[in-house]
């Protein structure tokens, strides 16, 4: 997936483009960046601010759009008049989702937008919008009102919105009992999210939320999937912060540990040698389940399969959650019982395979697919009976469950672990 950041360079990479990046790689995205002025500062001062020529503006956005097919398009940084004009008339035609970030101060006070373009920035950028994502101080500006009680962020979201935003989160807002919610207002709903709040001035919370809602959008995720991610997303940011200069502190933003462990152990696996022998016509999932997984949607799979083409096995689609259906419903199964098991791959069905793993101290038990009762069968459940009815009368935790097939249907191995490292270490034994 390919993202664009079009903001500002920030040298302390608390924020702008230089955050933006370390965010869409840590959500394994391609990030690419249109810069629109470069400024001097750090985690303490703001220095200058040198908006780039049109030229350049121009060129940098040629360049891309020439090349890349674009996912998403994040907008932070847009400081005066002239840039935002070339940006309407290169964007305004594109339909692909775009986030709006109007950015005015930065948290060392620094002015992020010349004071005379604000009302061409409500001309030319928020009609962009896709989402358009200030906090609450950026909303105001924009709607010219205080948020109060006369004034609820409703009504002020409404006021952004008929400027051309096709829906407006307003972040921030502050409620009782410690909490803080974002106010979304999509076309035709509204709504609040909340989370807890934590007391941080820090650099960078900003511009990680809105990263993060154009990366979910451009999966094709709703708005208020997208605003869930992105809240999440930017408060471990938060939570993870990190004194790097010697002012306020820098956001971090985290891996998933699912995705990193189990890529981790997929290229390993296909890096295996004669890996091939053992991939099923059917293909191999390898699937790595979030603690007390609740459906298929907690599992991590791979959205297409790994696959075998000759000798060689390449990995053909990507991580995601919900990304397999069998190998994962196997899994879900099987941690329903034994809770410690978070992890499954599928091999191809080999005898010898068998003969090694019954030499081995692992746990094997299979069941039949010819046992099947009929309902099942015909409800398409197979998977789930047939490893409960593998499980049933086990007091020990499974290593491996194996079927040997039915009329038409390929036999097959599972392979059964606490983490992806833990299947990988028994598949090492018994292939
Ligand atoms: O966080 C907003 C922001 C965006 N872009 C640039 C910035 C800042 C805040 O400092 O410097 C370039």
């Amino acid at each position: 997936m390919n993202l664009l950041s079009i903001g500002g360079s920030d040298p302390s990479s608390g924020a702008g483009i230089q955050s933006d990046i370390k965010v869409f790689s840590t959500l394994k995205a391609h990030g690419l960046t249109v810069i629109t002025a470069i400024t001097g500062q750090n985690t303490s001062s703001f220095g200058m601010v040198e908006p780039v020529s049109d030229e350049i503006l121009k060129n940098q956005l040629d360049k891309v759009f020439f090349d890349f097919k674009v996912d998403g398009i994040k907008i932070g940084m847009v400081y005066n008049s002239r840039i935002m004009k070339v940006i309407h008339n290169r964007l305004k035609k594109l339909k692909i989702p775009i986030v709006v970030d109007p950015v005015i101060r930065s948290t060392t006070g620094g002015d992020l937008i010349e004071k005379s373009a604000i009302k061409d920035f409500k001309k030319l950028i928020v009609p962009l919008a896709t989402v358009i994502s200030p906090n609450k101080f950026e909303a105001e500006i924009l709607s010219n009102s205080k948020i109060d009680l006369k004034n609820p962020p409703n009504k002020i979201a409404q006021k952004i919105q008929k400027m051309g935003a096709k829906n407006v989160v307003i972040t921030g807002i502050e409620t009782k009992n410690n909490k803080i919610s974002d106010f979304v207002l999509e076309k035709n709903t509204k709504y609040a999210i909340y989370s807890n709040k934590i007391d941080s001035i820090n650099h960078g919370s900003g511009c990680n939320y809105s990263a993060a809602i154009i990366y979910s959008l451009a999966k094709k995720k709703n708005i208020k999937e997208s605003v869930k991610f992105a809240k999440e997303f930017t408060f471990n940011s938060i939570k993870n912060a990190k004194n790097l200069g010697r002012g306020i502190v820098i956001t971090d933003v985290l891996e998933d540990k699912y995705i990193s462990q189990l890529s981790e152990s997929i290229n390993k696996f296909v890096a295996m040698k004669n890996i091939y022998k053992n991939i099923p016509e059917c293909q191999t999932n390898f699937v790595f389940a979030k603690k007390k997984p609740k459906s298929t949607k907690d599992i991590l799979g791979i959205s297409g399969r790994i696959i075998k083409a000759g000798k060689k096995v390449i990995v053909a689609g990507n991580l995601e959650y919900g990304g397999s259906k069998h190998v994962a419903t196997a899994l879900l199964v099987i941690n329903k019982k034994f809770p410690e098991i978070n992890s499954a791959i599928n091999l191809k069905f080999q005898t010898s395979t068998i003969s090694k793993i019954k030499k081995s101290k692992f746990v094997m038990t299979s069941y039949n697919r010819l046992d099947e009762p009929k309902n099942v069968k015909n409800k398409g459940s197979t998977i789930q009976w047939g490893i409960k009815h593998a499980i049933k009368n086990s007091k020990k935790t499974p290593d491996i469950i194996y079927h040997k097939g039915d009329f038409g249907k390929e036999p097959m191995i599972l392979v059964f672990g606490k983490t992806p490292d833990d299947v990988l270490q028994k598949i090492l034994k018994i292939v």
